[in-house]
Protein backbone atom coordinates (compact mmCIF):
# COMPACT_ATOMS: atom_id res chain seq x y z
CA UNK A 1 0.00 0.00 0.00
CA UNK A 2 1.28 3.28 -1.29
CA UNK A 3 1.64 6.10 1.37
CA UNK A 4 0.23 9.52 0.45
CA UNK A 5 2.07 10.96 -1.95
CA UNK A 6 3.16 14.22 0.64
CA UNK A 7 4.79 11.34 2.79
CA UNK A 8 7.39 10.62 -0.33
CA UNK A 9 7.73 14.08 -1.43
CA UNK A 10 8.97 14.69 1.76
CA UNK A 11 11.42 12.41 1.97
CA UNK A 12 12.36 13.66 -2.07
CA UNK A 13 12.83 17.29 -0.46
CA UNK A 14 15.25 15.99 2.67
CA UNK A 15 17.24 14.42 -0.29
CA UNK A 16 17.30 17.28 -2.63
CA UNK A 17 18.83 19.69 0.36
CA UNK A 18 22.02 17.34 0.32
CA UNK A 19 22.51 19.20 -2.61
CA UNK A 20 22.62 22.60 -1.19
CA UNK A 21 26.12 24.53 -2.19
CA UNK A 22 26.76 21.81 -4.46
CA UNK A 23 23.91 22.01 -7.02
CA UNK A 24 23.73 25.41 -7.79
CA UNK A 25 23.10 27.43 -10.21
CA UNK A 26 21.15 24.28 -10.82
CA UNK A 27 18.06 23.97 -8.72
CA UNK A 28 18.02 21.24 -5.59
CA UNK A 29 16.27 18.42 -6.81
CA UNK A 30 15.54 14.99 -4.98
CA UNK A 31 13.52 11.51 -6.11
CA UNK A 32 12.49 8.71 -4.87
CA UNK A 33 11.16 5.48 -6.25
CA UNK A 34 8.43 3.60 -4.80
CA UNK A 35 7.21 0.02 -5.71
CA UNK A 36 3.56 -1.03 -5.89
CA UNK A 37 3.47 -1.90 -2.32
CA UNK A 38 3.82 1.48 -1.13
CA UNK A 39 7.91 0.21 -0.18
CA UNK A 40 11.28 3.29 -1.39
CA UNK A 41 13.34 0.47 -3.82
CA UNK A 42 15.57 4.20 -4.24
CA UNK A 43 16.56 7.28 -3.76
CA UNK A 44 18.67 10.20 -5.74
CA UNK A 45 19.16 13.29 -5.64
CA UNK A 46 21.17 16.20 -7.91
CA UNK A 47 24.31 15.64 -6.07
CA UNK A 48 26.51 18.12 -8.34
CA UNK A 49 25.80 20.96 -11.00
CA UNK A 50 27.22 19.49 -14.60
CA UNK A 51 26.36 16.11 -13.31
CA UNK A 52 23.53 13.61 -13.01
CA UNK A 53 20.25 14.82 -11.88
CA UNK A 54 17.92 13.60 -9.03
CA UNK A 55 16.13 11.15 -11.63
CA UNK A 56 19.57 9.23 -13.11
CA UNK A 57 20.92 8.52 -9.85
CA UNK A 58 17.45 7.19 -8.29
CA UNK A 59 17.11 4.77 -11.37
CA UNK A 60 20.68 4.06 -11.56
CA UNK A 61 20.04 2.48 -7.72
CA UNK A 62 16.26 1.10 -8.60
CA UNK A 63 17.61 -1.04 -11.33
CA UNK A 64 14.94 -4.05 -12.51
CA UNK A 65 12.89 -2.42 -9.83
CA UNK A 66 12.25 0.96 -11.73
CA UNK A 67 9.67 -1.32 -13.72
CA UNK A 68 5.97 -0.76 -13.15
CA UNK A 69 7.27 1.84 -10.21
CA UNK A 70 6.10 5.31 -9.15
CA UNK A 71 9.26 7.95 -9.29
CA UNK A 72 8.15 10.90 -7.39
CA UNK A 73 10.56 13.78 -8.33
CA UNK A 74 10.53 17.52 -6.64
CA UNK A 75 11.07 19.10 -10.10
CA UNK A 76 9.64 18.07 -13.46
CA UNK A 77 11.62 15.87 -15.16
CA UNK A 78 13.68 18.11 -17.67
CA UNK A 79 13.51 17.42 -21.73
CA UNK A 80 16.54 18.74 -22.88
CA UNK A 81 19.93 17.63 -23.15
CA UNK A 82 21.94 19.96 -21.18
CA UNK A 83 25.25 19.22 -19.61
CA UNK A 84 23.29 15.90 -18.98
CA UNK A 85 20.32 13.76 -21.00
CA UNK A 86 17.18 14.36 -20.70
CA UNK A 87 15.25 12.69 -17.12
CA UNK A 88 11.97 12.79 -19.18
CA UNK A 89 13.48 9.88 -21.64
CA UNK A 90 15.13 7.90 -18.70
CA UNK A 91 12.02 7.25 -16.72
CA UNK A 92 10.32 5.97 -19.91
CA UNK A 93 13.27 3.97 -20.68
CA UNK A 94 13.48 2.86 -17.16
CA UNK A 95 9.45 1.20 -17.52
CA UNK A 96 8.54 4.09 -14.61
CA UNK A 97 4.95 4.14 -14.93
CA UNK A 98 3.34 6.91 -12.89
CA UNK A 99 5.28 9.83 -11.99
CA UNK A 100 4.09 12.49 -8.90
CA UNK A 101 5.81 15.90 -9.72
CA UNK A 102 6.14 18.54 -6.80
CA UNK A 103 6.64 22.01 -9.06
CA UNK A 104 6.68 22.74 -12.41
CA UNK A 105 10.32 23.55 -13.94
CA UNK A 106 10.33 26.98 -14.56
CA UNK A 107 13.10 26.98 -16.89
CA UNK A 108 12.03 27.34 -20.46
CA UNK A 109 14.87 25.29 -21.47
CA UNK A 110 14.31 22.38 -19.69
CA UNK A 111 10.29 22.12 -19.07
CA UNK A 112 7.98 20.02 -21.24
CA UNK A 113 8.70 17.20 -19.36
CA UNK A 114 5.50 16.37 -18.14
CA UNK A 115 4.08 16.12 -22.13
CA UNK A 116 6.89 13.66 -22.95
CA UNK A 117 5.90 11.47 -19.96
CA UNK A 118 2.27 11.66 -21.27
CA UNK A 119 2.65 11.26 -24.56
CA UNK A 120 4.74 8.19 -23.91
CA UNK A 121 1.57 6.39 -21.67
CA UNK A 122 2.77 7.47 -18.08
CA UNK A 123 0.60 8.97 -15.61
CA UNK A 124 1.10 12.18 -14.30
CA UNK A 125 0.32 13.61 -11.36
CA UNK A 126 1.29 17.57 -10.53
CA UNK A 127 1.47 18.93 -6.85
CA UNK A 128 2.38 22.05 -6.82
CA UNK A 129 3.34 21.46 -3.53
CA UNK A 130 4.32 24.38 -1.29
CA UNK A 131 7.19 23.10 -0.04
CA UNK A 132 9.05 22.68 -3.34
CA UNK A 133 8.26 25.96 -4.62
CA UNK A 134 10.04 27.03 -1.67
CA UNK A 135 12.96 24.41 -2.32
CA UNK A 136 13.05 25.67 -6.40
CA UNK A 137 12.42 29.36 -4.96
CA UNK A 138 16.22 30.95 -5.78
CA UNK A 139 16.33 28.98 -9.06
CA UNK A 140 13.30 30.09 -9.89
CA UNK A 141 13.63 33.69 -9.09
CA UNK A 142 16.70 33.41 -11.08
CA UNK A 143 15.35 31.98 -14.63
CA UNK A 144 12.42 34.63 -14.49
CA UNK A 145 13.80 37.59 -13.41
CA UNK A 146 17.54 37.46 -13.85
CA UNK A 147 18.02 38.35 -10.30
CA UNK A 148 19.77 36.58 -7.37
CA UNK A 149 18.06 35.39 -4.09
CA UNK A 150 18.94 37.59 -1.54
CA UNK A 151 19.25 36.85 1.96
CA UNK A 152 20.12 39.93 4.93
CA UNK A 153 22.01 38.63 7.62
CA UNK A 154 22.36 40.40 10.89
CA UNK A 155 23.21 39.80 14.99
CA UNK A 156 21.13 42.33 16.67
CA UNK A 157 20.70 42.59 20.68
CA UNK A 158 16.92 41.90 21.92
CA UNK A 159 16.20 45.11 22.06
CA UNK A 160 17.06 45.17 18.37
CA UNK A 161 20.69 47.22 18.00
CA UNK A 162 23.56 45.95 16.23
CA UNK A 163 25.63 47.38 18.51
CA UNK A 164 27.62 45.40 21.42
CA UNK A 165 27.18 46.73 25.15
CA UNK A 166 30.15 48.83 25.99
CA UNK A 167 33.29 46.92 27.78
CA UNK A 168 32.07 43.35 26.38
CA UNK A 169 33.27 41.16 23.89
CA UNK A 170 32.98 42.88 20.15
CA UNK A 171 30.84 40.10 19.23
CA UNK A 172 27.17 40.14 19.57
CA UNK A 173 26.56 36.30 18.46
CA UNK A 174 27.37 33.06 20.35
CA UNK A 175 29.82 30.94 19.30
CA UNK A 176 27.68 28.47 17.89
CA UNK A 177 25.88 31.19 15.72
CA UNK A 178 29.10 31.98 14.21
CA UNK A 179 29.68 28.89 13.14
CA UNK A 180 26.04 28.70 11.81
CA UNK A 181 27.29 31.52 9.72
CA UNK A 182 30.55 29.98 8.48
CA UNK A 183 28.41 26.57 7.09
CA UNK A 184 25.62 29.17 5.45
CA UNK A 185 28.38 31.44 3.86
CA UNK A 186 29.83 28.24 2.66
CA UNK A 187 26.18 27.23 0.59
CA UNK A 188 26.04 30.78 -1.34
CA UNK A 189 27.30 32.41 -4.50
CA UNK A 190 27.85 35.79 -2.46
CA UNK A 191 28.65 37.82 0.39
CA UNK A 192 27.84 41.76 0.10
CA UNK A 193 28.66 44.31 2.16
CA UNK A 194 28.59 48.06 2.73
CA UNK A 195 31.87 49.89 2.78
CA UNK A 196 31.41 50.95 6.18
CA UNK A 197 31.13 47.31 7.50
CA UNK A 198 34.81 47.35 6.28
CA UNK A 199 35.87 50.08 7.69
CA UNK A 200 34.16 49.92 10.90
CA UNK A 201 34.59 46.07 11.01
CA UNK A 202 37.34 44.45 8.85
CA UNK A 203 35.68 41.65 8.21
CA UNK A 204 37.56 38.69 5.96
CA UNK A 205 33.97 37.13 4.53
CA UNK A 206 35.09 33.76 3.53
CA UNK A 207 33.35 30.41 4.43
CA UNK A 208 35.42 29.25 7.49
CA UNK A 209 33.37 25.48 7.85
CA UNK A 210 33.92 22.48 7.67
CA UNK A 211 34.68 21.80 4.01
CA UNK A 212 32.74 24.37 2.47
CA UNK A 213 31.12 23.23 -0.67
CA UNK A 214 32.21 26.44 -2.23
CA UNK A 215 33.64 29.83 -1.80
CA UNK A 216 31.62 33.00 -1.66
CA UNK A 217 32.91 36.15 -4.13
CA UNK A 218 32.98 38.92 -1.66
CA UNK A 219 31.36 42.01 -2.75
CA UNK A 220 31.96 45.68 -1.30
CA UNK A 221 29.59 48.67 -1.80
CA UNK A 222 32.05 51.32 -1.40
CA UNK A 223 30.94 54.41 -4.58
CA UNK A 224 33.73 57.25 -3.16
CA UNK A 225 36.32 54.21 -2.60
CA UNK A 226 36.54 54.65 1.40
CA UNK A 227 37.79 51.13 2.23
CA UNK A 228 41.47 51.01 3.20
CA UNK A 229 43.31 48.81 0.17
CA UNK A 230 44.78 46.77 2.80
CA UNK A 231 41.12 45.58 4.39
CA UNK A 232 41.22 42.06 5.05
CA UNK A 233 38.25 41.53 2.46
CA UNK A 234 41.23 41.91 -0.10
CA UNK A 235 43.31 39.57 0.58
CA UNK A 236 43.78 36.48 -1.23
CA UNK A 237 41.24 33.79 0.20
CA UNK A 238 38.34 34.60 -2.11
CA UNK A 239 37.93 36.55 -5.36
CA UNK A 240 36.46 40.19 -4.14
CA UNK A 241 34.15 42.56 -6.38
CA UNK A 242 34.67 46.36 -5.17
CA UNK A 243 31.50 48.35 -7.23
CA UNK A 244 32.20 52.07 -7.32
CA UNK A 245 31.04 55.00 -8.84
CA UNK A 246 32.32 55.20 -12.40
CA UNK A 247 34.05 58.29 -12.03
CA UNK A 248 36.53 57.08 -9.46
CA UNK A 249 39.43 55.15 -10.20
CA UNK A 250 39.72 51.83 -7.96
CA UNK A 251 42.70 50.85 -9.84
CA UNK A 252 44.92 50.70 -6.49
CA UNK A 253 42.70 48.19 -5.32
CA UNK A 254 43.81 44.30 -5.60
CA UNK A 255 40.69 43.10 -6.72
CA UNK A 256 38.21 42.79 -9.72
CA UNK A 257 35.69 46.15 -9.99
CA UNK A 258 32.51 47.00 -11.11
CA UNK A 259 32.32 51.51 -12.03
CA UNK A 260 28.11 51.25 -11.48
CA UNK A 261 25.57 53.66 -12.72
CA UNK A 262 24.51 56.12 -10.09
CA UNK A 263 21.47 57.72 -9.02
CA UNK A 264 20.93 60.77 -6.55
CA UNK A 265 24.59 59.71 -5.29
CA UNK A 266 23.59 56.19 -4.77
CA UNK A 267 24.30 52.87 -6.42
CA UNK A 268 21.47 51.44 -8.35
CA UNK A 269 21.35 48.23 -6.89
CA UNK A 270 18.90 46.19 -9.07
CA UNK A 271 21.72 47.08 -11.92
CA UNK A 272 24.02 45.43 -9.56
CA UNK A 273 22.35 42.24 -8.40
CA UNK A 274 21.93 42.01 -12.79
CA UNK A 275 25.30 41.93 -12.71
CA UNK A 276 26.33 39.73 -10.10
CA UNK A 277 23.82 37.01 -11.59
CA UNK A 278 25.13 37.38 -15.47
CA UNK A 279 28.78 37.90 -14.71
CA UNK A 280 29.84 35.97 -11.57
CA UNK A 281 26.94 33.53 -11.79
CA UNK A 282 25.08 34.33 -8.30
CA UNK A 283 22.30 32.82 -7.56
CA UNK A 284 22.48 32.96 -3.23
CA UNK A 285 23.81 36.43 -2.03
CA UNK A 286 23.91 37.11 1.78
CA UNK A 287 23.80 40.57 2.42
CA UNK A 288 26.03 41.15 5.73
CA UNK A 289 25.64 44.44 6.70
CA UNK A 290 25.42 47.26 8.35
CA UNK A 291 21.99 48.31 9.04
CA UNK A 292 22.02 51.10 6.29
CA UNK A 293 22.65 48.87 3.51
CA UNK A 294 20.27 46.22 4.17
CA UNK A 295 17.72 48.85 4.51
CA UNK A 296 18.79 50.19 1.20
CA UNK A 297 18.28 46.44 -0.45
CA UNK A 298 14.59 46.26 1.97
CA UNK A 299 13.43 49.58 0.26
CA UNK A 300 14.30 48.63 -2.95
CA UNK A 301 12.18 45.61 -2.47
CA UNK A 302 15.01 43.60 -3.13
CA UNK A 303 14.95 41.07 -0.62
CA UNK A 304 13.49 37.48 -0.09
CA UNK A 305 14.83 36.77 3.40
CA UNK A 306 15.84 38.03 6.63
CA UNK A 307 18.03 35.90 9.00
CA UNK A 308 18.69 37.11 12.57
CA UNK A 309 20.39 36.15 15.42
CA UNK A 310 19.41 37.38 18.48
CA UNK A 311 21.59 37.53 21.47
CA UNK A 312 19.45 37.41 24.80
CA UNK A 313 21.33 40.89 25.99
CA UNK A 314 19.91 44.27 25.51
CA UNK A 315 22.13 47.17 24.81
CA UNK A 316 22.70 49.88 26.07
CA UNK A 317 24.05 51.62 22.83
CA UNK A 318 20.99 52.72 20.80
CA UNK A 319 22.13 51.89 17.24
CA UNK A 320 21.57 54.33 14.84
CA UNK A 321 18.77 51.92 12.72
CA UNK A 322 16.25 49.72 15.41
CA UNK A 323 16.70 46.23 13.65
CA UNK A 324 12.89 45.28 15.54
CA UNK A 325 11.52 48.40 13.95
CA UNK A 326 12.88 47.52 10.54
CA UNK A 327 11.52 43.88 10.14
CA UNK A 328 8.34 45.09 11.21
CA UNK A 329 8.33 48.16 8.54
CA UNK A 330 8.83 45.34 5.99
CA UNK A 331 5.93 43.00 7.45
CA UNK A 332 8.55 40.28 7.16
CA UNK A 333 7.48 36.65 8.37
CA UNK A 334 8.75 35.00 10.74
CA UNK A 335 8.97 31.48 9.34
CA UNK A 336 11.58 30.15 11.44
CA UNK A 337 12.56 30.45 15.27
CA UNK A 338 15.05 27.86 16.12
CA UNK A 339 18.08 27.62 19.30
CA UNK A 340 21.77 28.55 18.13
CA UNK A 341 23.43 27.88 21.62
CA UNK A 342 21.98 30.93 23.51
CA UNK A 343 21.11 33.08 20.75
CA UNK A 344 17.71 32.40 18.95
CA UNK A 345 18.03 32.16 14.96
CA UNK A 346 15.10 33.93 13.20
CA UNK A 347 14.20 33.43 9.55
CA UNK A 348 11.32 35.83 8.01
CA UNK A 349 10.25 35.65 4.60
CA UNK A 350 10.15 39.12 3.06
CA UNK A 351 8.33 39.60 -0.88
CA UNK A 352 5.63 36.93 -0.21
C1 LIG B 1 15.77 17.41 -13.54
N1 LIG B 1 16.36 16.82 -12.46
O1 LIG B 1 17.82 16.80 -10.78
C2 LIG B 1 17.65 18.77 -12.05
C3 LIG B 1 16.99 19.42 -13.14
O2 LIG B 1 22.63 21.26 -17.80
P1 LIG B 1 21.85 20.18 -17.13
O3 LIG B 1 21.65 18.97 -17.98
O4 LIG B 1 22.40 19.81 -15.76
O5 LIG B 1 20.34 20.73 -16.89
C4 LIG B 1 20.09 21.77 -16.00
C5 LIG B 1 18.63 22.14 -16.02
O6 LIG B 1 17.82 20.99 -15.72
C6 LIG B 1 18.29 23.18 -14.96
O7 LIG B 1 18.38 24.48 -15.50
C7 LIG B 1 16.87 22.83 -14.54
O8 LIG B 1 15.91 23.39 -15.40
C8 LIG B 1 16.86 21.30 -14.72
N2 LIG B 1 17.28 20.69 -13.46
N3 LIG B 1 16.04 18.71 -13.82
O9 LIG B 1 15.03 16.77 -14.27
C9 LIG B 1 17.29 17.42 -11.71
N4 LIG B 1 18.61 19.41 -11.33
ZN1 LIG C 1 16.96 16.14 -15.60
Amino acid sequence: MQKNAQHYIMRAIELAKLGHGHAEPNPMVGCVIVNDSGEIVSEGYHECYGEAHAEVNALKMAGEQAKGATAFVTLEPCNHQGKTPPCAVALIKAGICKVVIGSIDPHQLSTGGVKTLQDAGIKVEILDDNDCNKLLAPFTKRVTTGLPWVICKWAQTTDGSTITPEGDSPWISCKESISRVHEERGCVDGILVGANTVIQDNPTLTARGQSPPRMPIRIVLDPTLRSPVNANVFNDDATTVLVHESLQDASSYPCETIPADMTNGLIDLETILRTLADTYDVTNLIIEGGAVTITRFLDASLVDELWVFKSPNESNCRSYINMNDLIARHSAECVVERPSGVDTELRYSVNF
